[in-house]
């Protein structure tokens, strides 16, 4: 096997690409992924402050590196979400990643800021951890973002996460989830631009780009993912994939391009009058936000336990 681009030995091949690289034509190569997916979604310019969103595994860090790369100005910002021994984990890779490379790490801490955790969040509201999980990551980023300033939030989904989700959507046939789907989410009144410079790169070139690079990352998946949906249409895919090269990035692309404009109308009808909640002022529907609702409520459950 020789590198397509250097015809050197190659290390590593892509099969959906039909090619092989050496390590550091692999290396370009994604950068490359992310320049396209950037320019062909207008993700973001030159000179904007970008808050990437770091969980210190392989794809947030090494989208974070990517970006660095490409000349962007970023900081990090990582979330301790109080899930033991895994949270205290990939804190310390966050932080080795930005040290070593002398970057800035933004931190909240959900248990040491608002005086709950994850597990205790979604008992409270009767959720799955990941939705609960999920409701805070979109609160905290957003609100990080906004109070220090940033263009525009960018987070670690790859292609393989993107494909996924559209999956799940698909199978329920959700219109406004499906009108919602995109690589870009523009900014509204109150809510900073979301990006995801990662969706044409795959989870194993991502695991590939870190190895190469010497990028430290938390191998051990998060301890509440078990049995969740999302890994049993990764594993669908990835049976798909196996057999036809190519045919998650086809799914996901073909969407984007001719699929995505047809459920944009379902998202619309969606959005109602947002006023800014009376806590902490992002923009609700009612009076106090859904992450303002569960915080304080696990906040007070867990100081009772
Ligand atoms: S961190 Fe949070 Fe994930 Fe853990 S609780 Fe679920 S959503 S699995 S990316
Ligand atoms: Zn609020």
């Amino acid at each position: 096997m020789k590198c397509r681009r250097c015809k050197a030995p190659a290390l590593i091949d892509v099969r959906r690409h039909n090619a092989a690289f050496c390590a550091d034509c692999f290396v370009r190569h994604c950068r490359e992924q992310v320049r396209r997916a950037i320019d062909a979604f207008d993700m973001m310019r030159p000179g904007e402050r970008v808050l990437v969103a770091v969980s210190g595994g392989k794809d947030s860090l090494g989208a974070w590196d990517i970006l660095v790369d490409l000349g962007y100005e970023t900081d990090g910002l990582y979330l301790g979400l109080g899930i033991g021994g895994y949270s205290d984990a990939s804190g310390s890779y966050a932080r080795d990643f930005a040290n070593d490379r002398g970057l800035k790490l933004v931190e909240i801490d959900i248990p040491a800021d608002y005086g709950f955790d994850i597990e205790t969040a979604a008992a409270t509201v009767r959720r799955p951890p990941c939705g609960a999980c999920g409701l805070s990551k979109r609160h905290l980023f957003n609100q990080a973002a906004l109070d220090g300033g940033y263009d525009v939030v960018a987070t670690g989904h790859n292609l393989d996460d993107e494909a996924a989700v559209l999956f799940g959507n698909v199978l329920r046939w959700d219109a406004p989830y499906l009108g919602r789907q995109y690589p870009v989410l523009p900014a509204t009144p109150g809510f900073v631009r979301k990006v995801k410079p990662l969706v044409r790169l795959s989870e194993r070139e991502m695991a590939a780009y870190c190895v190469i690079r010497g990028i430290d990352y938390i191998v051990e998946e998060c301890p509440m993912a078990e049995g969740n949906r999302h890994l049993a249409y990764k594993e669908a895919l990835n049976t798909l994939e196996q057999r036809s090269p190519g045919a998650k990035a086809n799914f996901l692309f073909s969407f984007l391009e001719r699929g995505h404009e047809r459920f944009a109308g379902d998202a619309e009808s969606e959005r109602v009058e947002l006023t800014a909640c009376t806590v902490c002022g992002s923009p609700t529907t009612g009076e106090v936000c859904a992450f303002c609702r569960m915080s304080e409520r696990a906040a007070r459950r867990r100081g009772d336990d």
